[in-house]
């Protein structure tokens, strides 16, 4: 009851501070007070009551004096915020003072509960000051700044103003340093831009990791220069035997950079010692008989294993990792290690011994399935946990010893799994996940003997034997990535499904302006206002009870639908595009 007064309150607040700085409120303005609609939930949020920062065409971006991390931040912002506004938004070096009509991004003065990651933001009537202790807690502090204008400033082209900050101060910084997402490239392979638009995606939820599945048996995305054919032959087709790809080293290192201006790490995974036929397939001198298999399309798992007994195994893996740890400036390296069922258990256990001290010889750390918890792992090295019970003797053994764990539980945390039984693509061996699902745990107490401080993050997998193109990616993983971002940043004590579903209803404009299909769960109230596209939806409401015909024509959530066939009580875009309604989009 005192939350939903403080929520209330809290509303009504932000608005009179919209009204009193006299800015004119559009409606999806008023429906959705932007300090009451970031996700992830900010720790702390004070609203400024009658006060409001004018983004207009005059204002400035000032950014740390002499600093290059600072100075990247503020034209990272300056490029979010140009195209919608169509304001020049120059950026320099900031003088001693904050200047008026000016958005400062500074590494002073911040409070010391933010640390290395976190930030504060103070927007008043005259400025937007951000500080932190890194550029990390100011890219964090940016991402805040763009959710606190109107959904519209997302959209690749000029939009109408006015665009107006609310006044507050926010102070902010992660409750778990890691929060990560992967993106399986090995199944279906998905080219640069792609990961690109996907890097674009995460930065703005906070999520600060993001890891590649390279190679699995279907198909190897990285070019190794020592053992060529991993890519020539072995990236060459992938499930359903389409065409397949790699990565050129160059490649890569774009991405990393890419990923590196978003403030995000990119973690390599090379799996091993199973999910390898496509590296088999490449060099017949690493199967124990020494017969290359042919290359594999379908989706059977846990029928490949490198040869455990065999010395250019090791030469081989040692190559690999040699030549991924020179790819990557961040600490850890993937070993894979699931469903290893072609592998004895003892030869599992030969093989980590041994491969574990190459990771470690590289420099790095190691990163791997929770399986490879079978086997006595440095404190070093991080299991991460994929299964769909809450406790696992390995992971909590490994715990004991030091080691911190990644959550990935599949029945909460796989972007794979469908929503429900209509959902056109993704797979439902863990469950169907919808977005209540993937947001109600406790990544601080979901696994027995794994507390809070064994906890590195949460990270949200999307592996992709059905997902296909950029579209794909979108309707798995929004909304349920914002979910798993919110359960890595935010403090527990945020943790609120009434709210943030209301709070998630309110990224829709934000999505439809970034061109993102997102699944429309009932479970939402989505914010179909807004004026991204003007218009009003003028054909009849869709109503659940009624029948409708191939052709019929509805209005549901502020786009159009037609009906492909018959149907009664089917939700447009809980199907998304694939389903009975097809979306002809917002009106
Ligand atoms: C499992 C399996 C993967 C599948 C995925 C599909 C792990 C760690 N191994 O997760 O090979 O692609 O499920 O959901």
């Amino acid at each position: 009851m005192k939350k939903l007064f403080a929520r209330r309150l809290g509303r009504a607040l932000a608005v009179l501070a919209l009204i009193g700085a006299g800015t004119p409120l559009t409606q999806a303005d008023a429906a959705t007070p932007a300090l009451q609609s970031i996700v992830p939930a900010p720790v702390s949020v004070t609203p400024a009551a009658g006060v409001a920062f004018p983004l207009v065409a005059t204002t400035k971006i000032v950014t740390e004096a002499g600093s290059a991390p600072a100075r990247q931040v503020g034209d990272y912002l300056a490029g979010v915020l140009r195209p919608s506004t169509g304001f020049a938004l120059p950026v320099s070096d900031a003088p001693a003072s904050v200047p008026s009509d000016s958005i400062a991004l500074l590494l002073s003065g911040a409070p010391v509960s933010v640390g290395a990651q976190g930030y504060q933001l103070v927007s008043t009537a005259s400025s937007v000051t951000v500080r932190a202790t890194t550029a990390d807690g100011l890219f964090a502090g940016v991402q805040t700044l763009r959710q606190l204008l109107p959904g519209r400033v997302e959209s690749p082209t000029a939009q109408p103003g006015p665009w107006s900050v609310p006044g507050a101060t926010v102070v902010d910084y992660p409750r778990f340093a890691y929060r990560g997402a992967m993106l399986d490239v090995a199944r279906h392979f998905h080219p640069v831009s792609t990961v690109k638009r996907y890097l674009d995606q995460l930065a703005q939820y906070k999520i600060n990791n993001l890891h590649l599945h390279l190679a699995d048996d279907q198909g190897w995305r990285i070019q190794i220069d020592s053992w060529p054919r991993l890519t020539t032959y072995g990236g060459s087709t992938q499930v359903g035997g389409g065409a397949g790809g790699y990565y050129t080293k160059a490649q890569y290192t774009d991405i990393v950079n890419y990923a590196a201006s978003r403030h995000i790490t990119i973690i390599p995974e090379i799996d091993m010692p199973g999910h390898v036929n496509a590296a088999l397939a490449s060099y017949a001198e690493l199967n124990c008989n020494g017969v290359a298999p042919a290359l594999r399309t379908d989706t059977a798992v846990g029928y490949s294993s490198l040869c455990i007994s065999k010395d250019v195994t090791y030469t081989f893996v040692a190559d690999v990792l040699r030549e991924l740890a020179a790819l990557t400036p961040g600490p850890y390296l993937h070993i894979g290690g699931d469903e290893a069922s072609a592998t004895s258990q003892a030869d599992y256990l030969a093989f980590m011994n041994k491969v574990l001290p190459l990771v470690a010889a590289t420099g790095k750390s190691a990163v791997g399935w929770h399986d490879i918890a079978k086997a006595s792992l440095p404190a070093s090295a991080s299991p991460q946990f994929w299964g769909t019970s809450t406790s696992d003797a390995g992971v909590s053994t490994a715990v004991s010893r030091g080691s911190k764990v990644i959550l990935s539980p599949a029945n909460k945390a796989y972007l794979d799994m469908k929503y429900n039984s209509s959902t056109p693509i993704g797979l439902s061996w863990a469950g169907y996940i919808e977005v209540q699902d993937a947001y109600n745990w406790n990544p601080g107490s979901y696994l027995s003997g794994v507390g809070e401080s064994a906890v590195r993050g949460v990270e949200s997998p999307l592996w992709t034997e059905t997902v296909v193109k950029p579209a794909d990616i979108d309707y798995l993983a929004f909304p349920r990535l914002a979910a798993h971002a919110e359960l890595g940043w935010s403090p527990w004590s945020t943790h609120d499904w009434t709210a943030f579903r209301t709070r998630l209803g309110a990224q829709a404009p934000r999505w439809v302006a970034q061109g993102i299909t997102f699944y429309r769960s009932s479970q939402v109230a989505w914010d179909t206002g807004g004026t991204t596209n003007p218009g009003t939806c003028t054909d009849p409401a869709w109503s659940a009870s009624q029948v409708y015909t191939g052709g019929n024509v509805v209005s549901h959530n502020g786009h159009k639908w037609t009906a492909q066939w018959w149907t009664q009580g089917e939700e447009p875009g809980t199907t998304g595009q694939w389903g009975v309604w097809k979306d002809n989009g917002v009106c």
